[in-house]
């Protein structure tokens, strides 16, 4: 870790709260909801109470997860909350219906814990570094503040690091995260239970969502994208991991109706193509090789307009980072 002041702060902080709301972006993933059942356990150990409120229904994939029932639908019914505690959130505008809470952020203090480079540092205490997970860097915060790692809290850890490294493939693994992950195994996090739980525990929807994704696939030059019409079930498959897979090309796009009528699209980038530039021409963000865009719009006409756009920044040397 290399902001200690901030981690002194965040110890400070969290040594005098009493009670702590924990958020996380919507459409949360697995890194999300790993992290925050880690938090949520890790301070009931410390004597704090805790809530985490997710306005999403979770996927069942997350069902393993221990402590998963911490996870609330609805809006806490009291307001006495003193410390707000957000997890892998470059801003607040990433949670959904936060509004809902009527939170009053002047009377409290933000906690921001992230590993998106594009954070905007909304919080009181910021401790954000560029690092694989939430996970990686909630354990270690936790190992520096000397808060015991127990079996729950390494399960969650490890999925999280799971989940946003690929299993291990993607750039922002190190050698950190490797020692990490060496510490939750020995802490009994299982790890080919997890790695079963999450990948090898697909629902059958996940296969109509794969079929159908894979018969609309289209590949141009450079990239290569397909879609899913809100009539296929959600499943619980990442069919933009199987598009990213293709050779030959930089970027992969995947394009979701939702059942609200807005479409989400799933980005990665194969190249030092910045995926969360080209998100952030449509409101969207994330990280240079993995990023999300969430728009109002027809399928169709989304697909044309952001390709089209693709196509025209492709060449820009200012969407490469190096
Ligand atoms: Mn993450």
């Amino acid at each position: 870790m290399s902001d200690h002041r901030n981690l002194q702060d965040l110890n400070h902080h969290l040594l005098n709260a009493s009670r702590v709301l924990i958020l996380t972006h919507q459409q949360p993933d697995l890194d999300a909801i790993g992290s925050a059942l880690s938090w949520s356990h890790q301070l009931t150990a410390q004597g704090i109470s805790s809530y985490i409120f997710v306005a999403d229904t979770l996927y069942n994939q997350f069902d393993f997860l221990p402590g998963l029932s911490a996870v609330q639908k609805n809006p806490p019914k009291f307001k006495d909350f003193d410390t707000l505690l957000v997890l892998d959130c470059s801003t607040l505008l990433r949670v959904k219906n936060i509004d809902s809470l009527k939170l009053d952020l002047n009377n409290m203090t933000v906690i921001n814990i992230d590993h998106h480079t594009d954070n905007t540092f909304f919080g009181n205490v910021n401790l954000v570094e560029d690092i694989s997970s939430v996970g990686e860097l909630s354990f270690l915060i936790f190992s520096e503040l000397k808060w015991t790692i127990t079996p729950d809290i390494a399960m969650c850890l490890y999925a999280a690091i799971l989940f946003d490294t690929g299993c291990f493939t993607n750039t922002n693994v190190s050698p950190q995260t490797f020692r990490v992950c060496a510490q939750l195994v020995e802490a009994n996090a299982r790890a080919h239970y997890v790695t079963e739980q999450m990948y090898e525990s697909y629902s059958q929807a996940s296969y109509d969502t794969l079929r159908v994704g894979l018969e609309r696939l289209q590949v141009r030059k450079d990239y290569a994208f397909t879609s899913v019409p809100k009539e296929v079930r959600e499943g619980d498959i990442k069919l933009i991991e199987f598009i990213r897979k293709l050779s030959g090309i930089q970027v992969a796009l995947v394009f979701r109706e939702m059942e609200n009528g807005s479409i989400k699209v799933s980005l990665r980038s194969k190249s030092t193509f910045s995926v969360s530039k080209f998100a952030a021409l449509f409101g969207g963000g994330g990280h240079h090789r993995a990023s999300g865009i969430i728009v109002e719009g027809l399928l169709k006409e989304t697909m044309e307009q952001m390709c089209k756009k693709l196509e025209d920044v492709l060449p820009d040397p200012n969407f490469y980072v190096a």
